[in-house]
């Protein structure tokens, strides 16, 4: 499976091309609906003001309602685009931006805004997914779930999957909303940004998904996931946990009722286990800020930046179904490859079940 996209922020449209889908998967417009809304700017006060419509146009790949396995093509016209929001700074770099770097690898200065680089482009991403999603949960009733795992110093405080689809946040203790709102509404007056951790689960894995030593499941996870913008840091299972633990601890014991916990987050060796694969995320506070901050112009004369516009204060609130995206992809990229290699099915039976999940079912 290949994904591409194209488009910017304040063109006339972004999109994306989906290479490699099975032919017959049943696919239409409304589709995209949800996954779409729930990434979309403009959902709650604690996002940015924009409003796109986020309406899906199937270009290619699809006769009859079914895919038929030549590469689809996916358009979304920007309906909210407003390029007057960066007037002020066409010619500075916005410190913490890729604005810099992009100047510094093309010599070309997009006045227009974040162009290529701004959390826009992401929407193709999550249209995508929509995709390998619907076929990992037709083909192996596979899901991919995430939620807001902390938001600057808040953490959970309890766990339940039905809360997370009820608030704007993706957070998993409906009892803390009110004090995240708090939180937000605050971080917004002072006009200052916050990073935010994102955790993704897929249930229903088989084991025997991911390559052994070149393009490891958990490898491309942790490059697909540093693809999104704002990414600084992937975890896979206990991640950076695991420096502190002893190997008494972290070993996840095996049972023939199944593994007895899940600090490998689902992968042994870079093939799944069969368990729960978890992988989080790390996201830096925006760096879009109407806060003045030392920086220089295209010419290397200092400046005081400020950011107008609708920028959101905290980029980890939408990214919950970014996520989901990029790990559903890979599943189905991975899931193609162990099929062409393997079969559906795993070498030797019986399995053991899948026992404990990091979080529950
Ligand atoms: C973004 C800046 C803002 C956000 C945008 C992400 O864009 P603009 O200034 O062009 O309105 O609104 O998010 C989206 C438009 C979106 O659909 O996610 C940025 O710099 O990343």
């Amino acid at each position: 499976l290949s994904v591409t996209t194209f488009g910017e922020s304040h063109g006339p449209a972004i999109g994306c091309v989906v290479d490699g889908c099975p032919p017959g998967l049943e696919l239409a417009p409304e589709d995209f609906v949800h996954d779409l809304r729930r990434r979309a700017t403009g959902r709650s006060r604690h996002t940015s003001a924009r409003r796109e419509a986020d309406e899906v146009e199937i270009l290619s790949g699809v006769y009859e309602g079914r895919t038929t396995g030549t590469p689809i093509a996916l358009l979304i016209r920007n309906t909210d685009p407003r390029s007057r929001d960066y007037a002020n700074i066409a010619a500075q770099f916005r410190p913490g931006h890729a604005d810099y770097t992009y100047w510094q690898k093309y010599g070309i200065r997009d006045p227009r805004g974040g162009g290529r680089s701004s959390a826009r482009e992401t929407t193709m991403r999550v249209a995508a997914a929509v995709i390998a999603k619907k076929w990992l949960r037709q083909r192996y009733g596979v899901t991919v779930r995430g939620f807001l795992a902390q938001l600057g110093d808040i953490r959970p405080r309890g766990f339940d999957w039905d809360a997370v689809e009820a608030n704007p946040f993706f957070w998993p203790h409906a009892e803390q909303v009110p004090e995240l709102e708090a939180y937000m509404d605050a971080l917004r007056k002072s006009g200052d940004s916050v990073g935010a951790r994102v955790t993704v689960v897929a249930d229903g894995v088989p084991p025997g998904w991911g390559e052994p030593v070149y393009g490891k499941l958990d490898a491309e996870l942790a490059g697909a996931l540093m693809g999104i913008n704002a990414v600084k840091g992937v975890e896979i299972g206990d991640g950076f946990a695991v420096v502190e633990q002893k190997g008494t601890r972290h070993r996840d014991l095996i049972t023939p009722q199944g593994f007895a916990s899940n600090h490998a987050g689902g992968i042994l060796g870079g093939i799944s286990t069969g368990q729960q694969i978890v992988a989080s995320i790390a996201l830096k506070p925006t760096s879009s800020l109407r806060l003045p901050g030392a920086s220089v112009d295209v010419h290397g004369n200092p400046v005081e930046v400020v950011t107008t516009g609708r920028h959101d204060p905290c980029v980890g609130i939408r990214a919950t179904p970014i996520a989901e995206a990029m790990v559903a992809l890979v599943l189905m990229d991975q899931a193609l490859r162990h099929r062409a290699q393997c079969g559906d099915v795993g070498a030797v039976e019986p399995r053991i079940p899948a026992g404990a999940g990091a979080l529950g079912g």
